[in-house]
């Protein structure tokens, strides 16, 4: 900033800006404004208007809306939650240190919540999505709780869902107490939480996909989501992952006026300040108008709305942009005196300010996180802002009315026990009705039924349309086609060659032409469609874009031309895999979400998938996603050129790790097709909570025919594809990429006086699971109709095939032949020599045996 060097002129400029603004209104004072600008522009003068505004509330007393609710009860009952959100936490820990927990958060978010709940978020198949904070977690319980809708002994169970498993088997608690998982986790309580947000940075992405998600599902004139609204609370400190920031711009972009953040800006994260030595509100502020956002700031409580008032000379607000954000933290820990004499005793105008006022008063300041009235003005204007999504920056104290164990310390994060007085003061300091006996036995506390209290609760949620958090998992039965109708070409394939990503993409194409399936499927890429040969489908079904195409595209001619269209069926997420899949999930769940079933298709490179975006898959698979996953350009020896940041060997590997992913490595057209069918059926029909992960791979050669009779079998993880030859007994097990160089291995030693078996594994997962939990299992089943020592090749990681090692019978020996180590730059038969899954090694290996 320059000094200015001639305070008068300036002083001068100043007033004939007061007044335009005075005569002539706003409106016009913006299109000066505009007008100066790009006057300032056009003489190169190198200026931008800062996008940071002052520190205090973007909506102004004046534009407050009169709040409409009893604030009297909303505060008691706020006070409620956040005795009984902390006695939840405490009272687990006093049990056993182990099972953690959190307080801070939520004493700093609660009345944030409290005025969503009680004025905003609607529930039910037409009401909002909320994303919530997972570590405040407690507060949602303790609202369930006073609702009714949990019961005393479930908050006893809080962290502890076996405990409660088993209290309810001895018969020691009522039947139906459950226990309460630590975070909102759909798969642990399938009725109550929605979605998953304790992996910090992904609940932000994920809500911005959802809000799309709705915009193409109305725009498809598939759902009708026009009435809905995403909302999310999320943590300042949460801002810092790159997930939170990654679709600020699209959301932007697509215009998402259904979609309204709200950051707790208290300052904190769990080590310590989010920025100590900066201003995190102004840094979220830049980046999100940048992005193109509504930025509200909810800084200050009603009771600075004087102070600002009488501060004419503008030194509050100035002293309050020059205070850091590890400062405000201190003011937040410490009383009303230290902030009398080291905030306002900085000048003697701000010490004017608050002459007359006690340090209890001081003290009582509220910020504006904590001032209900302010956050329903800041909440009413979110969700009249047109064409942009809104972010409210929420200004609060982590730890608020903790006091001296917890408000703004440091340590506040992790403090999950309090002292008996820190218990008494938090009881004084939210004027709870409890004895002395009663806080220090840490009883809940719930006003009796039919209590005002109470009755007022109920009535604002039946407002808005019953409970909340909720899931609902009622959808609609599809009936999927034969399989004939869409995979024929692949079932008789008859010799013909193609890749199994050209026959996925094929089937695909027709299964969209079904009319019924075709309208639910969602084909999902990264920038990767013409990779996959999958252009056909931009003419055929179109690219989703909420404005339609507004140019004439360059290939315009073509029959693969770009075709961007408002009813366009695939979503083209550009280079983010984060996105594509947050996309995929909110298709996937889009049956619970909407009571819609949507089958969403996503296809990408398979290095990309799980490697890169693990973290989101396995949030995802907390939701019971239905659809799939489609890694193409699998393997670690099939991509050839691409060298090891592109050669996937380990996906298998990781997908075995989510329970309810179903991984597959087909190598024929017609096993992709049977796979493709009978997942339609499990999520469509069969409405089971699963998704399938199935490798695909872009080299071509000759495809079989398929029996049908061998569905099942491809299903369950393999059959025997053909036995041939005279002579010792050998079996080798193959699967997807290297199916071919097993087929020639197979003629070698039947042509070298062997008996050979040759199955065609397509899911050692889904073998491993099968035997570990049921004896009489297919791989045993199958094994029995081969002999000999058993050679398995794999194009990855040696540990996939391991899988079965333990369900093997104890007389076959076992070896693995796998791609373990990084890929390189190579051709096919190069790569697969290096890693001796060629043709010849497999030939080896069988001969060293025997
Ligand atoms: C990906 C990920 N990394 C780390 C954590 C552990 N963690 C939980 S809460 C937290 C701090 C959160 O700070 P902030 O977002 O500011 O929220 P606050 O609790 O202050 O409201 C951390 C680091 C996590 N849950 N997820």
């Amino acid at each position: 900033m320059q000094n200015d060097i001639d305070l008068q002129e300036t002083q001068e400029w100043r007033e004939a800006f007061a007044s335009v603004v005075a005569q002539a209104g706003p409106d016009r004072a913006r299109f000066i404004l505009d007008e100066l600008s790009s006057q300032a522009n056009g003489l190169r003068l190198g200026w931008r208007p800062s996008a940071v505004t002052p520190y205090v509330n973007t909506i102004s007393v004046d534009e407050q809306p009169v709040f409409p609710g009893d604030l009297d009860l909303e505060q008691q009952l706020a006070s409620l939650m956040r005795w009984n959100a902390l006695a939840m936490v405490v009272r687990a820990n006093r049990l056993t240190g182990e099972l953690g927990g959190h307080i801070a958060s939520y004493a700093s978010a609660a009345d944030l919540f409290e005025v969503g709940f009680n004025h905003f978020w609607r529930a039910g198949r037409q009401g909002d999505l909320v994303f919530m904070q997972a570590h405040s977690a407690p507060g949602v319980y303790a609202r369930a709780y006073l609702e009714g809708r949990l019961t005393e002994h479930d908050l006893s169970f809080y962290r502890r869902e076996l405990a409660a498993q088993k209290a309810v088997a001895l018969g020691e608690v009522p039947a139906g107490t459950r226990g309460l998982s630590s975070y909102p986790h759909p798969y642990s309580m399938p009725d109550f939480w929605q979605f998953p947000t304790a992996s910090m940075g992904l609940g932000p992405v994920q809500s911005i996909y959802q809000a799309r998600f709705m915009r193409y599902l109305t725009d498809r004139g598939q759902h009708d989501c026009s009435g809905r609204r995403v909302w999310g609370i999320f943590g300042d400190g949460e801002m810092d992952e790159p997930e939170s920031m990654s679709a600020l711009t699209m959301a932007a972009r697509e215009g998402l006026d259904n979609l309204t953040w709200v950051v707790n800006c208290n300052l904190q994260r769990l080590d310590g300040p989010v920025r100590g030595n900066g201003r995190i509100i102004d840094e979220l502020e830049t980046l999100f108008v940048g992005a193109g956002w509504r930025v509200i700031k909810l800084i200050w409580g009603s009771d600075w709305d004087g102070l600002f008032a009488r501060d004419h000379a503008g030194v509050l607000t100035q002293a309050l942009g020059q205070t850091v954000d590890g400062q405000m933290q201190t003011f937040a820990a410490k009383d009303g005196r230290y902030n009398r004499e080291t905030f306002f005793g900085q000048h003697p105008a701000l010490a004017a300010l608050v002459q007359g006022m006690t340090d209890e008063q001081i003290d009582g300041l509220k910020r504006g996180g904590h001032d209900m009235v302010k956050i329903y003005a800041a909440y009413a204007a979110a969700i009249q802002t047109k064409g942009q999504p809104t972010v409210i920056l929420a200004h609060t104290k982590k730890g608020y009315g903790m006091g001296q164990a917890g408000q703004g310390r440091m340590t506040t994060h992790s403090n999950k026990k309090l002292e008996n007085d820190d218990l008494l003061a938090f009881r004084d300091r939210f004027g709870l009705p409890l004895s002395d006996e009663q806080v220090l036995g840490l009883s809940f506390y719930k006003p009796a039924d039919g209590s005002r209290p109470l009755e007022y609760l109920r009535e604002r949620r039946q407002q808005l349309g019953g409970s909340l958090p909720q899931r609902q998992t009622d959808a609609p039965v599809f009936q999927v086609p034969e399989i004939a109708a869409h995979g024929q070409f692949a079932l008789a394939a008859d010799g013909k060659e193609m890749s199994t990503t050209m026959a996925f993409v094929r089937q695909l194409g027709a299964l969209l032409k079904d009319p019924v399936i075709g309208p639910k499927v969602v084909p999902i890429v990264a920038d990767e469609a013409r990779t996959f040969g999958m252009a056909n489908l931009f003419k055929q079904v179109g690219i989703y874009s909420s404005v339609g195409q507004r140019y004439s595209p360059e290939d315009i001619g073509s029959v693969l031309s770009y075709r961007e269209a408002k009813d366009g069926q695939i979503l083209e997420e550009g280079i983010s895999e984060a996105g594509a899949i947050s996309s995929w999930i909110a298709a996937a769940t889009s049956y619970a979400v909407h009571g819609q079933p949507m089958v969403p298709f996503y296809i990408f490179y398979s290095m990309f998938g799980f490697q890169r975006i693990g973290d989101l898959i396995w949030a995802a698979a907390d939701q019971n996603p239905r659809g799939f996953l489609l890694g193409a350009t699998s393997g670690r020896t099939t991509l050839a050129g691409e060298g090891l940041q592109h050669q996937d060997g380990t996906s298998l590997l990781w997908a075995a790790t989510v329970p309810n992913c179903r991984s597959y490595d087909p190598a024929f057209a017609g096993e992709l097709a049977v796979l493709v069918q009978h997942g339609l059926q499990e999520m469509l029909e069969q409405q089971k909570d699963v998704f399938y992960y199935v490798t695909m791979t872009n080299a071509n050669y000759a495809q079989p025919s398929f029996d049908l009779n061998q569905a099942e079998a491809v299903v369950q993880g393999g059959y025997l594809l053909k036995a041939e030859g005279q002579g010792a007994p050998c079996t080798i097990l193959a699967s997807g990429a290297v199916m071919t160089e097993a087929l020639q291995a197979f003629d070698e030693l039947v042509r070298k006086g062997r008996r050979v078996y040759l199955y065609s594994i397509t899911s050692y997962c889904e073998l491993a699971r099968q035997a570990a939990s049921q004896a009489d299992c297919h791989l045993q089943g199958l094994l029995a109709q081969s002999q000999g020592p058993i050679v398995a090749v794999s194009d990855w990681v040696r540990a996939v095939p391991e899988q079965i090692r333990a369900y093997l019978p104890a007389d076959r020996s076992f070896t693995v032949l796998a791609t373990d180590g990084f890929g390189c730059s190579d051709t096919r038969s190069a790569l697969r020599e290096k890693f001796g899954v060629d043709a010849n090694a497999i030939v080896g290996a069988v001969e060293r045996i025997v």
